[in-house]
């Protein structure tokens, strides 16, 4: 349970470093256009800020932020109900990352799996900002004392992590200032997985195309990417039970019970001993029916580029309204002078 004391409020946020993917749809905007409808303040952010902690080419971070907005909007964000805006329009993030660094401790970060990952084998090469990373994130969460998170299976640790963060400043402080932020992590595709390998997260920086199914991508590009996913050669099981060690089965499986918003069981249960070449064709159908207007509404959308930046500004405006505060109160705790 989340801390009685403070009003329910979620915040999540997306990396615009890339094409939105099938992972990020299911994993996250899909949940959060759920979460939006159910009366709770809902902030949502395009972490630029995040997204450099890599090499980012700035005018594709531009434009990838601003078609992230539309893919948003497009997946049912209502930018009236909720909070939306990149990251950078707020400065508060930054500023109370910086108190975060000061409280996070080093041996924390350098135990992060995205860390590990991402920093591969030659560390000392890899960014100050990727090591500190999940310091901003949980900047971004506290800013607003956000209680719910909902993500992805893969931000698991980072959500811990931004517990302890709060634990240890509560503590240092002798204060309850911040909230034990709850991870919501819940249906049939918290972790979606490579079409071509399916023990690894399907992912924005995978180099093949393949991977992955874009939300930008065309009926065509869609039905070709399943028909070509990876598969073992037995046909479906009888029960959910059979799915164990086939991971490419699983996932698409998985897939299909997200997109038709049921159960794997029920999947299994449509489905049981069919081919995979059939079940792959339907899939192809069922995620055309489901993705063909996000991406057609996203390609709508950019091409009022004005209107995005003043959606992005607007939000940035609303959200500063909750953080500025937030921030105050962090620093005077921390005993800064502020004339
Ligand atoms: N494969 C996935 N399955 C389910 N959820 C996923 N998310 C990402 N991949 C999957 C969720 O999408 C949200 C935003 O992710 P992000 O773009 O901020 O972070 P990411 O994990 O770095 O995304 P990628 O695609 O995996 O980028 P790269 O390749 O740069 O690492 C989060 O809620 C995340 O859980």
């Amino acid at each position: 349970m989340s801390d009685a004391k403070f009003t329910p409020r979620v915040f999540s946020g997306i990396q615009p470093s890339g094409d939105l993917h099938l992972g990020n749809y299911l994993g996250a905007l899909k949940r959060f256009a759920d979460a939006q409808n159910q009366g709770i303040l809902s902030i949502y952010c395009m972490v630029d800020l995040h997204a450099i902690t890599v090499w980012q080419d700035p005018a594709a971070l531009t434009r990838n932020t601003r078609e992230l907005c539309a893919g948003f909007i497009a997946s049912g964000i209502d930018p009236e109900k909720s909070i939306l805006f990149n990251q950078s329009q707020v400065p508060e993030h930054a500023q109370l990352a910086w108190v975060f660094n000061c409280v996070a401790r080093m041996g924390w970060m350098g135990r992060m799996t995205q860390w590990k990952d991402k920093s591969g084998k030659n560390a000392e090469a890899a960014s100050l900002g990727l090591l500190a990373y999940p310091a901003l994130m949980a900047a971004d969460i506290l800013v607003y004392h956000a209680t719910h998170v909902p993500v992805g299976e893969d931000q698991k640790q980072h959500l811990e992590l931004t517990r302890d963060i709060a634990a240890k400043f509560n503590h240092d402080y002798g204060v309850e200032f911040f909230p034990m932020t709850e991870p919501v992590i819940e249906g049939a595709a918290t972790r979606v997985m490579n079409l071509q390998d399916g023990t690894k997260k399907m992912s924005k920086s995978d180099p093949s195309d393949k991977t992955r199914i874009n939300l930008t991508d065309d009926a065509d590009a869609i039905a070709r990417k399943i028909k070509k996913a990876k598969t073992d050669p037995d046909p479906l099981p009888e029960t959910a039970d059979g799915l164990e060690n086939r991971p490419e089965a699983r996932n698409l499986v998985n897939i299909w019970a997200a997109l038709a918003e049921t159960t794997v069981d029920d999947v299994v249960a449509q489905n049981a001993g069919k081919m995979f070449g059939y079940f792959k064709q339907d899939l192809a159908d069922l995620a055309v029916e489901k993705l063909a207007p996000i991406s057609g509404e996203m390609a709508r959308l950019m091409q009022d580029q004005a209107e995005i930046d003043r959606i992005l500004g607007r939000g940035a405006e609303r959200a500063r309204e909750i953080a500025a505060p937030i921030l105050a109160q962090t620093y005077d705790i921390v005993g800064m002078v502020r004339s």
